[in-house]
């Protein structure tokens, strides 16, 4: 069969709506695809543990510290689906660590701004897995298997974690002036780095157009993020705090929020590593890897010589 005809049955599989499984043929652009967006998820996920790991030890109270490690736990776990599904294409654990740590691989802009208070693990909660979720609910009907479903899996703690988010809101937002305008002050700064977590409008979005077309994404970054507005501004009102958009306005004849221009050299800069931690959160990652290079060897080794002593039984 010629390529030509195997990529037109692959689309026919897609346009069916039936998942494509590892085994199965795809185009090489199909499988990068996915290795790039899975591996950045992945990345996302364990970065993205450092920010909120930074409050483990001075939450106010024993049961947000068990809140907080419990979530931030679950993240290592998401990434390790991830990684997994990732690795079904083709490509080692090590090859997109190595990846991520030389620049090669992204990861989510959002982690790289800082949690200056205890109240910015509140908006994470409510404003970061309230805008991954939106996103990984699409993703449990992506047309590749491995990655759809994990994503079941993730949405469901992801959609605890925006609750425990929302509840420290909701107790900041209830309590004295000063804990409601750390709340406050929290949206402010987290509010537009969230919305950029979509990614860039849909005509500079390079990768959509053929995304969409293979069930990869079924909504565009536009699509969500103006999702995400509608869901989100009620929940601030019910706060009572103020997304900082003075263009921030309900439009009767669409039937959603308008909102204000986002500060898109911002966003590049900081996927282009420029943000306020790219560095730290790099460096951070580093020495993960340099420190573990010893647990790994070590796994290794016991491996080999456990697979020395099952091949000198069968001889
Ligand atoms: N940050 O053409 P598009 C979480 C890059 S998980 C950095 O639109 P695409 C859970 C993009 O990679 C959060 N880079 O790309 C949690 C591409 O560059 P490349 C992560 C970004 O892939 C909560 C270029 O810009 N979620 O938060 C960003 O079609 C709390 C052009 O963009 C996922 O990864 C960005 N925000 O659409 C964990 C979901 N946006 O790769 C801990 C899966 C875009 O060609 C605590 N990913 N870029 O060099 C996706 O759905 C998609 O990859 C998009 C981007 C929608 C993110």
């Amino acid at each position: 069969m010629s390529t030509q005809d195997l990529e037109q049955r692959f689309q026919d599989r897609i346009d069916a709506g039936e998942k494509i499984e590892p085994k199965d043929w795809m185009p090489e652009k199909y499988r990068k695809t996915h290795i790039r967006q899975i591996s950045q998820h992945a990345h996302s996920e364990i970065v993205g543990m450092l920010p909120e790991g930074n409050w483990i030890t001075r939450t106010p109270t024993l049961r947000r510290k068990v809140g907080l490690l419990a979530k931030v736990q679950d993240e290592a776990g998401h990434g390790l689906y991830l990684y997994s599904a990732a690795e079904t294409l083709g490509i080692s654990r090590d090859e997109m660590t190595e990846q991520l740590l030389c620049g090669k691989a992204k990861y989510s802009s959002i982690f790289n701004y800082p949690t200056l208070s205890w109240a910015d693990i509140g908006a994470i909660g409510w404003l970061v897995d309230g805008a991954a979720i939106i996103n990984q609910v699409m993703l449990t009907r992506t047309s590749f298997g491995p990655y759809a479903r994990a994503m079941v899996r993730i949405c469901k703690e992801e959609s605890f974690h925006q609750r425990q988010g929302y509840e420290i809101m909701l107790t900041l937002c209830r309590g004295t002036a000063e804990q409601k305008a750390m709340a406050q002050d929290a949206l402010n700064r987290y509010w537009w780095p969230a919305m950029m977590m979509f990614g860039p409008r849909d005509e500079e979005s390079p990768n959509t157009a053929q995304s969409v077309k293979w069930k990869i994404k079924r909504k565009t970054n536009d699509e969500l993020r103006q999702q995400f507005v509608d869901i989100t501004v009620p929940q601030a009102e019910f706060l009572g705090i103020t997304v900082p958009d003075p263009e921030m306005k309900w439009n009767e004849d669409r039937g959603h929020y308008d909102f204000g221009a986002i500060d898109w050299d911002e966003f590049w800069q900081v996927v282009k590593g420029n943000g306020p931690c790219n560095k730290e959160r790099i460096a951070a990652r580093q020495k993960a890897w340099d420190d573990g290079k010893w647990v790994r060897e070590a796994a290794m080794a016991y491996s080999q010589s456990q697979e020395n002593k099952t091949q000198s039984k069968i001889a």
